[in-house]
């Protein structure tokens, strides 16, 4: 796949607000926050969309959420609650396509979503 923003992030080659890192996942501060924690949560090793993850991702797939949750947790989240999206490609809301979970949190979300 080519290359995106979020690889030169993992790559350390631009800089981001790194907020969590481990052996397979890095999450940074979304540039344009829509809640007052906005964290996006992207595997080291690029996926372009859901529609290209198989099933040998699927573990990477879980590490993903666990990571959010564990996130979220730690910043006092867990029972207030907070909300995790996978966009996929044009009418899913993706811009950039290498697979990435928003967190969203601290603030009540809307349903449904826009
Ligand atoms: N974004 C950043 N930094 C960048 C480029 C994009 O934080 O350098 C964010 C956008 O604000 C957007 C997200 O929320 O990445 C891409 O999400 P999606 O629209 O692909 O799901």
């Amino acid at each position: 796949m080519s290359d995106t923003i979020f690889g030169k992030i993992v790559r350390r080659e631009i800089p981001a607000d790194i907020v969590y890192e481990n052996d397979d996942v890095l999450a940074f501060r979304d540039l344009n926050p829509q809640a007052p924690v906005h964290v996006l949560f992207v595997p080291k090793r690029a996926i372009a969309t859901l529609n290209d993850a198989t099933a040998a991702d699927a573990e990477l797939l879980g590490k993903l959420l666990l990571a959010a949750a564990s996130y979220a947790k730690s910043q006092g989240f867990e029972k207030e609650g907070y909300r995790t999206v996978v966009n996929c490609n044009e009418q899913g809301g993706q811009t950039v396509f290498h697979l990435h979970v928003h967190l969203l949190a601290g603030r009540r979300m809307t349903w449904p979503p826009g």
